[in-house]
């Protein structure tokens, strides 16, 4: 019920009264008849604007208690719809739930339709109405939102497919990818600005964050972007996942994933949110990134309750690392164990041969990697770097046979055939 007032809230709804209910449901209106005359008569009292209704209803019981209670009802999915649309900044974002929303909206306009038809076939139509009109209206109405629908997976796709283009240039730079993810509100933007100085948006709201960032992280010797992203909350609706399929793809398909963890919260609200979090991550396909918990916002805990919260999550096979990402606490720990997991990296001993393109090899080698030394010999530039493999294939597509070599390494291609793998 608190997260479910809170969606409220960062929707901007005042709270005039809420409702439990328990026990069993009537199919009719998805909750209890008793309960339904109990509300209706404190509608009548109190007048609000619209009743939000959670987890979700059939929208045949959405209707039928909009016509008892004669108010607006709406389910949760629909709330978080409302906080996307307000929070979306970038066109991706807007067209994700413009997606999303219509995607939600069909059934509900093909009950409309349904009923109206049961209607008019049982003569119990209402009065002033034309017979077909309303119904062909309806169809016409479904065809535009699966037109609109389409013309919106276009152009998603071409977003897309230029933002792959950019993590693949990001990849043959040489560049490793970490991704935080994580409950809502958890503290990923803060964690995103103080690991990498970015400009995101930070706020103690549900959902400030829709769109990815990456912003390089500085490591040693390393090249590695970051990226903070949409978060996670219960129930989150499938057309939400579907939306934002993009988006949540970017931390499925990263090296390493931060899950950031509100460790403010209660030690059984931080277990559901992490199981959430796990769950979430396998319906988008993720199961076998290596993950880092970031138990976040230790600033608020004593240390016996940071104790409790790692020791509960080393539990469940966590790895965790206790910080605040708000007072920079534990960081370096948490970027070492990150370093920890990153793919490989490896010596090179490279010749780049004296040409048109030496120089900017050499500065791309300087970019990807960290350069030990860097010789002007007879045959060319002799350069000793550590370098990610995808650097380092990228420039052995470059490079003459025989000029690159990995170095400390017990594979068979280190015996100067220049082939990595
Ligand atoms: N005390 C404390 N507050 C924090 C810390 N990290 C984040 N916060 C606060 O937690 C709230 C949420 O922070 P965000 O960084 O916006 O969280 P998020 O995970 O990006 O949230 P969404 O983008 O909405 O999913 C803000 O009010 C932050 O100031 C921390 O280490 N300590
Ligand atoms: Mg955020």
């Amino acid at each position: 019920m608190a997260e479910f007032k809170a969606l409220a809230w960062t929707a901007e709804y005042k709270v005039l009264g809420e409702f439990n209910i328990v026990g069993p449901m009537s199919a009719r209106f998805g909750i209890r008849s008793g309960k339904v005359e109990e509300i209706k008569t404190w509608i009548d009292i109190n007048k609000p604007d619209v009743v939000i209704y959670s987890p979700r209803l059939r929208s045949s019981q959405m209707f039928r208690l909009m016509e008892e209670w004669k108010t607006e009802v709406r389910d949760r999915t629909q709330l978080i719809l409302e906080i996307f649309d307000k929070h979306a900044r970038t066109v991706q974002a807007k067209l994700q739930i413009e997606q999303a929303r219509l995607s939600y909206e069909i059934p509900f306009v093909r009950h409309q339709l349904r009923t109206r038809m049961q209607k008019e076939h049982t003569g119990a139509k209402p009065v002033g109405e034309q017979t077909g009109a309303g119904e062909d209206l309806l169809n016409l109405r479904i065809m535009e939102l699966r037109h609109r629908v389409a013309m919106i997976d276009d152009k998603l796709d071409k977003i897309s497919e230029s933002q792959s283009m950019k993590r693949k240039k990001r990849i043959d730079a040489g560049f490793s990818e970490v991704a935080l993810a994580g409950y809502t509100n958890a503290g990923k933007s803060t964690l995103h600005h103080a690991l990498t100085g970015s400009d995101v948006e930070v706020a103690d709201q549900l959902f400030t964050t829709l769109s990815t960032k990456s912003t390089e992280l500085t490591m040693v010797g390393r090249r590695v972007v970051l990226t903070d992203s949409v978060g996670f909350i219960s129930d989150l609706p499938t057309s939400l996942l579907r939306a934002f399929n993009t988006t949540l793809m970017e931390i499925a398909e990263s090296d390493v994933i931060i899950l950031v963890v509100d460790g403010s919260n209660s030690l059984q609200e931080v277990k559901r949110k992490v199981e959430v979090c796990m769950d979430t991550f396998s319906q988008i396909g993720i199961n076998s990134v290596p993950i880092v918990t970031a138990l976040n916002k230790i600033d608020l805990l004593s240390a016996a309750e940071v104790q409790a919260r790692v020791s509960m999550l080393r539990n469940l096979g966590a790895r965790v690392v206790p910080v605040s990402a708000r007072d920079r606490l534990n960081l370096t720990d948490l970027v070492e164990v990150v370093e920890g997991l990153l793919p490989g990296l490896s010596r090179y001993s490279i010749t780049l041969p004296y040409g048109d393109s030496t120089m900017s090899m050499l500065s791309g080698i300087h970019e990807a990697g960290h350069v030990e030394s860097e010789v002007y010999g007879g045959d060319g530039v002799e350069v000793e770097a550590t370098l990610s493999l995808g650097a380092a294939q990228k420039l052995f597509k470059m490079l003459p046979r025989g000029s690159l070599r990995r170095l400390e390494s017990a594979s068979p291609d280190a015996d100067g055939s220049g082939r990595t793998s």
